[in-house]
């Protein structure tokens, strides 16, 4: 008898496979992506539960950026900073809930060649009302893995990432990563526990009829950036304007919507933050390097993310990412306003 076909593969499956894209490695990158996928799990089954249970509400504590914490965030972080802990194969976690880097002591761990940066949980204002939630993440490999770790092992532009990915807890729950070989979309089955690969090469139109802002902020936004949601709001058959607004407020679920129908996604610096509002390193460097591998771009309104030398851990940046058409087509209302 023949043995009954395949039709699923599974994350852990699909890293084995894609295990021989790196010839030198050693497993511990696959290793480190299936810890991830484990604490992705967990944190699934808690954050279904939101509502149901007494973990749902307010902590009481700040987070680094002063804004409130939730006890999911609190939850999700201690999920993946323990997940990533126990493998051994990361010796420390930057993540925007801790304002210092968090150092892994395990003796497994302390050589280990790998630091990840990572937001636990993004978008956790939406929590307590349902609607999509994120968590970001993104893999460095260390500048020396015989030295001490240090803030510079995270400071590394996005460019050095060796994987990247993100869990979006929606409608149903998937988990999207690169390790630069293209980008895979994988949704969790939840009648077997496991995260089946649904989207394979995943790919973002170079153009598409979505522009995503908080447009509450018009006012303080540049010039430019007006400018561009005025050419997206006119009526003009051939480009099939107006585009659509559509704004969740929740990065992972705006970027996720975004890659898979193309758009545009916008957070320009305002005169409150001229910076943005966005971490360079654990929000936008990751997303920056999927949109690329599926053949989108993200830039800062001038230079592309990926080259960008991160000061410090909770360093922000403006965003605009998606298909790259519109991507480019904005600059080009920043470089003309910039005169
Ligand atoms: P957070 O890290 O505190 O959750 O904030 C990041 C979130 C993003 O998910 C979202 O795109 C953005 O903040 C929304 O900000 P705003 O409410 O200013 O539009
Ligand atoms: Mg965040």
């Amino acid at each position: 008898m023949n043995a009954p076909k395949r039709s699923v593969t599974t994350l852990g499956q699909f890293i084995i496979e894609r295990q021989a894209d790196f010839p030198y490695a050693k497993g511990e990158l696959s290793r480190l992506l299936r810890d991830i996928g484990i604490a992705a799990k967990i944190v699934n089954r808690e954050v279904n539960k939101a509502g149901l249970v007494d973990i749902l509400g307010e902590m009481g504590t700040s987070n680094v950026q002063g804004e409130e914490q939730k006890k999911l965030d609190v939850f999700a972080n201690e999920q993946f900073i323990a997940a990533l802990g126990s493998g051994g194969e990361c010796c420390a976690v930057a993540s925007e809930e801790n304002e210092e880097l968090v150092a892994i002591s395990t003796d497994v761990s302390k050589n280990a060649k790998y630091v990840v940066c990572i937001d636990p949980l993004d978008g956790s204002s939406n929590i307590d009302v349902n609607v999509s939630i994120g968590t970001i993440f993104s893999i460095y490999r260390r500048l020396d893995p015989n030295a001490p770790v240090t803030e510079a092992d995270f400071l590394q532009p996005g460019v050095n990432q060796v994987a990247a990915g993100y869990i979006i807890f929606g409608s149903s729950t998937m988990l999207v990563y690169t390790t630069g070989k293209g980008v895979n979309g994988f949704t969790l089955d939840p009648s077997i526990g496991e995260f089946c690969l649904s989207h394979p090469d995943m790919k973002v139109p170079n153009s598409g009829k979505i522009y995503s802002v908080n447009e509450g902020n018009a006012m303080q936004f540049p010039q430019g950036v007006r400018d561009y949601i005025s050419y997206c709001q006119q009526d003009d058959k051939a480009t099939g304007r107006p585009y659509s607004s559509r704004y969740i407020g929740s990065l992972v679920a705006d970027f996720h919507r975004n890659l898979l129908k193309g758009g545009i996604y916008i957070y320009p610096p305002t005169s409150k933050a001229p910076s943005g509002k966005l971490r360079l390193i654990y929000e936008c460097n990751p997303l920056a390097w999927i949109v690329e591998q599926a053949g989108g771009m993200a830039s800062d309104g001038g230079q592309r993310i990926l080259e960008k030398k991160p000061g410090s851990l909770h360093e922000r940046t403006p965003l605009f990412i998606g298909s790259k058409d519109m991507v480019r087509h904005a600059e080009q209302f920043l470089t003309q306003n910039r005169g």
